[in-house]
């Protein structure tokens, strides 16, 4: 088994300059002393701070503290109403006035109007957004031997910094995960899930443990003409042009722990190792293009899989998406993956794939997130399209209760499940259906700054014949129960129609 090594020094360095970031930010904001900032002051920053909002991002949002009148900027904003809808702090948009909701995974486009659960923290003239999830689950898997019952922690952590540069904004981001301590070495159980590999053997039946880092990149966004702007992504682990925008963090997905079991065949580049995206963009329309180092993450989580030189940007892709208004995001994409899967080192794969996501509002304080997606792999090896689609939606009823379901499609290989290749005329590859529908609630706040929810999500698979020894069943399956942590704060389409004022 080969595995490319990073130097230490690059590990060791990566992680100091992160925790030195982590600790100059806590700094930053306890530093900030709004308390002192008289009703008046606060007043002037929310103005300067619409004005960037509408400014088309040329505006300097050093002025986006102090809010209120109380102690730490966080704090400050913790102690506003989720739900009050009192314009008290301004979501900074980036040019051509695009708010940051649209912003998806990587450099992938959301509609407008999907909620962002996150917290917003000021920092000089840096605007801090801290998003995230983390789901303890008891997840057991029904499919005879393959089936399993673990306790699991799933989730990530992302911070998203944002300052004026230029004509632009700069971004910085960092994206965290702790499912390799929290799940196991070899993920969760996952009925049917394949991808990715541990100790020379394909993980199947569980579903692979996203890296420690998922992502460090730095964006920058700039007008060149009117209503026209670039964007440029530069990731030392990132998510390049490919797919849509990845189930982590699709609104549709949001309150489903476990990954789709199509994962592999649309949104899995989303943790590669250098990636190097070019965009060009209108207010509705954006084209862009990633090179970007195509082979999946290794085994082992915690580190950044370059070789002794740095990053290998040895694949490609290109993307369209279009938002034609606050509510739709429409993507097709191209992508050549070099030899992506350390089990089979000589195929490269050709994948493509659109998705169409939704959101709308329900009632008068739910909502509702939906995606139609399909994705495609061709196998350098096999001359026949490997397809998959899925439909979830997210279905919020009132702000506490949530419905939400996934219905998935996707033809896996013998070499996928690690099972013996059937006898002809059998197919030698496995069309398998899933079915999953679940309820979750609010229960509460934990933090001020977090909330809580508690869920159940049930799996039905539907798999063939030549199958059903191996799993002892023709409808193998699982079950959820679990307990929901995240940012206190929804930001969504209400603030993007107000002038992106923050709740
Ligand atoms: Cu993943």
């Amino acid at each position: 088994m080969s595995r490319r090594h990073t130097p230490v020094v690059v590990r060791r360095s990566v992680s100091r300059a992160l925790f030195a970031l982590a600790i100059v930010s806590a700094r930053s904001v306890a530093g900030q002393s709004p308390a002192s900032t008289p009703p008046a002051a606060a007043d002037t920053a929310q103005d300067s701070a619409a004005d960037a909002a509408h400014g088309g991002g040329t505006a300097r949002g050093g002025a986006l503290g102090g809010a209120q009148g109380s102690a730490p900027a966080m704090a400050a904003m913790a102690e506003m109403p989720a739900d009050s809808g009192s314009p008290t702090m301004h979501m900074r948009a980036g040019p051509l006035g695009i708010g940051m909701t649209r912003q998806g995974s990587g450099t992938s486009w959301l509609p407008d109007g999907a909620p962002m659960h996150a917290q917003l923290i000021p920092i000089g003239g840096w605007q801090l957004m801290i998003h995230g999830v983390e789901f303890g689950a008891y997840d057991q898997q029904f499919g005879g031997s393959r089936g399993a019952t673990q306790l699991v922690g799933i989730g990530w952590l992302m911070g998203a910094a944002t300052h004026a540069l230029g004509d632009g904004q700069l971004g910085l981001r960092g994206m965290f995960s702790a499912d390799p301590w929290t799940t196991s070495p070899r993920g969760y159980p996952l009925i049917l899930q394949s991808g990715e590999a541990f100790n020379g053997t394909p993980l199947h039946d569980r579903q692979h443990p996203h890296n420690l880092f998922m992502e460090l990149a730095a964006i920058y966004d700039t007008p060149i003409a009117h209503g026209l702007a670039v964007q440029v992504y530069a990731a030392p682990v990132g998510e390049p042009a490919v797919g849509p925008v990845a189930f982590p963090h699709r609104p549709s997905a949001q309150s489903d722990p476990f990954a789709p079991l199509s994962h592999h065949w649309q949104d899995a580049t989303h943790i590669s190792f250098g990636v190097a995206t070019v965009g060009i963009y209108t207010h509705d329309i954006k084209l862009e293009s990633s090179f970007f180092n195509g082979h999946e993450p290794d085994q082992h989580r915690s580190d950044i899989e370059y070789d002794d030189h740095g990053p290998v940007l040895d694949s490609y892709s290109g993307r369209l998406t279009v938002n034609p208004d606050a509510g739709w995001s429409v993507s097709t994409w191209y992508a050549y993956l070099h030899r992506p899967e350390q089990l089979e080192p000589t195929v490269s794969q050709h994948r493509l794939g659109a998705s169409v996501l939704n959101d709308r509002a329900f009632g008068s304080r739910g909502r509702w997130s939906s995606a139609l997606i399909y994705g495609a792999n061709l196998y350098s090896n096999d001359p026949r399209l490997s397809n998959s689609a899925l439909v979830e939606s997210n279905l919020d009823l009132d702000g506490a209760n949530t419905v939400f379901g996934r219905l998935e499609y996707v033809a896996k290989s013998p070499a996928d499940l690690f099972v013996d290749t059937p006898p002809p005329p059998a197919a030698d590859r496995f069309n398998i259906g899933s079915a999953s529908i679940g309820y979750a609630r609010v229960i509460g706040r934990l933090t001020p700054y977090l909330t809580t929810s508690i869920g159940a999500v049930l799996t039905l698979d539907a798999i063939p014949q030549t199958l059903a020894a191996t799993y002892h069943t023709r409808t193998p399956g699982g079950i959820g129960v679990y307990l929901r942590i995240r940012p206190a704060h929804s930001h969504g389409a209400d603030e993007m129609s107000a002038g992106m004022t923050m709740r």
